[in-house]
């Protein structure tokens, strides 16, 4: 018998197992790191009418402190639980455990913490208002929950991005059905032993493992059942879930994809900038929706800060994360192949190759992983399909700029709209720039700062609408005008 882990569905609070399995694999060395159940259309259905159940039984009927209080003591057991989450989530993905240990899981458990605290002070807003016969009226607005709300994650942050939807959703009274990536379906898993552990009420929290198109991710998107749809993904993937949902009308919320600019003007601290661009361009080996993947720098520093860029891209230690490397590998030999092509065509388009531009060889076991070299390019046309399109890997174009127009204009250039980074010690010209960046979030002298109360989302391509804060609990909620007559 095979001692091969088996990740299971989580159903109406038992795990399920099903014939019909998937591989998940090591991206570090091709290893097989568990065979994941899939789910078929009548699971997804036995997990929707259990989450509509749920609605009307225990958790249906708790107050918003006793839903507070389950869900601090999530965020505890996920604590409690954190090396199991970290070896989980470093075998589905391959990232340093740096990133894993300092945002992946405390994130995780924050999530469930901050909305946890943010829902017990939410508003119930009362408007007086006064009526013909002088008795006038009271209008009182009861903030309910959607229902049963569908989850779809990506594979580049899983816990964090998941539990980022999943949190809010509880905190507001809803209950869900949840579909982790088929690339990192571990720690979605753990997160079902964790909610199974602390007793939330059965039905409340689904797990469903499988794929998008005629897998699970579709037949939750086409079931009557399903109230709304929050989704981290593909812009394109969007689109189709889009489509899909568009015969129920259900209320959608959408994390998409990014192009994301970097502007360095020749007034940034310049080793602040570079460090900061290191990072932003070659964080989880770029897997980051706002990493830049475009960075345009004032030409009086231009050559020498790109001699900077490729010395400091140069020294990444890529590697096994157990044997501290600062970046690993892309998620899949998939995903690889769809980077090495636009490798080869930004050759094609006139890139000048800085750096990178291959894939590694380590002569061991990695040499069987999906790792890629940290790459640099420049000389792009600003409308190369390698500055348009988003290639979500370790690579970056930088160009130069003369001016502030200029530079706005060129940053702005993109279907896509969800974060920035300026690089400025002149506070004036930070304020005047960033207020025209057309984005979702725009930091200024750093990158990937978050503050959980904030509006997070992005205009055009890169999504619709916005979570984070009070906006969450406005897409998680529903809200009903109760108009009293005196
Ligand atoms: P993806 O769109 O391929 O998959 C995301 C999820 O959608 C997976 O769970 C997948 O199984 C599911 N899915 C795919 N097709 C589906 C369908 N037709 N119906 C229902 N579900 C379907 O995205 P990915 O490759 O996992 O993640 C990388 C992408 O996510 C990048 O474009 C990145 O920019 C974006 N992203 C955006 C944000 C943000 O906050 N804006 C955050 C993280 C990632
Ligand atoms: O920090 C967050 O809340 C968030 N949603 C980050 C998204 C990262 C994209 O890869």
């Amino acid at each position: 018998m095979s001692s091969v882990k088996i990740l299971k569905n989580y159903i109406d609070g038992q795990f399920v197992e099903t014939k019909m399995t998937f591989d998940d694999i090591n991206p570090v060395d091709g290893s097989l790191v568990a065979h994941v159940c899939e789910a078929d259309k009548e699971l997804v259905d036995r997990a929707v009418l259990a989450a509509k159940r749920a609605l009307k039984g225990e958790w249906g009927s708790y107050s918003v402190t006793q839903r507070a209080k389950l869900l601090h003591n999530v965020a505890n057991e996920i604590e409690r639980r954190f090396d199991d989450f970290v070896t989980a989530e470093i075998a589905d993905t391959g990232k340093a455990y740096d990133q894993v240990k300092n945002i992946d899981i405390p994130r995780g458990a924050a999530n469930f913490r901050f909305f946890a605290d943010l829902v017990q002070n939410q508003d119930e807003k009362i408007f007086e208002m006064t009526t013909a016969d002088g008795c006038g009226a009271t209008n009182q607005i009861v903030n309910k929950p959607l229902g049963v709300v569908a989850v779809i994650s990506p594979w580049n942050l899983p816990l964090l991005l998941m539990t980022w939807k999943v949190s809010p959703a509880l905190a507001c009274g809803n209950t869900v059905i949840v579909k982790p990536s088929e690339e990192t379906p571990f720690t979605a898993t753990l997160l079902a032993e964790v909610m199974d552990k602390v007793g939330m009420p059965k039905g409340v929290f689904n797990l469903l493992h499988g794929f998008g198109p005629k897998s699970a991710g579709a037949y939750m998107i086409e079931h009557p059942e399903v109230t709304a749809i929050t989704f981290t993904g593909e812009s394109d993937t969007g689109k189709t879930i889009m489509k899909n949902a568009a015969d129920g009308l259900k209320p959608v919320s959408f994390e998409l994809g990014g192009k994301n600019a970097a502007i360095v003007f020749a007034d940034a601290d310049f080793d602040k900038a570079v460090a900061g661009t290191v990072r932003s361009v070659f964080s989880n080996c770029g897997q980051v929706c706002l990493c830049s993947e475009r960075v345009y720098v004032e030409r009086s520093i231009f050559d020498k800060f790109v001699v900077s860029l490729k010395e400091n891209a140069e020294k990444i230690k890529i590697g096994k994360p157990e044997e501290g490397a600062d970046m690993g590998p892309l998620i899949s030999k998939k995903h690889r192949e769809k980077v090495l092509s636009y490798f080869s065509l930004a050759l094609t388009e006139g890139a000048k190759l800085v750096t990178g531009g291959k894939v590694p060889v380590f002569g061991n076991d990695c040499d069987n992983g999906s790792f890629i070299e940290p790459t640099i390019w420049t000389d792009l046309p600003e409308d190369a399909r390698c500055v348009k399109e988003e290639i979500f890997g370790p690579v970056c174009h930088i160009s130069p700029f003369d001016n502030e127009d200029e530079v706005i204009m060129k940053a702005n250039n993109s279907d896509y709209g969800l974060a920035a980074a300026i690089w400025t010690s002149d506070m004036d010209k930070a304020n005047r720039v960033s207020r025209q960046m057309e984005v979702g979030i725009c930091w200024v002298n750093d990158w990937f700062l978050r503050d959980l109360r904030t509006p997070f989302g992005g205009v055009k391509l890169s999504g619709i609408g916005r979570e984070g804060g009070a906006h969450s609990l406005e897409f998680y909620c529903e809200p009903l005008t109760i108009c009293i007559k005196h």
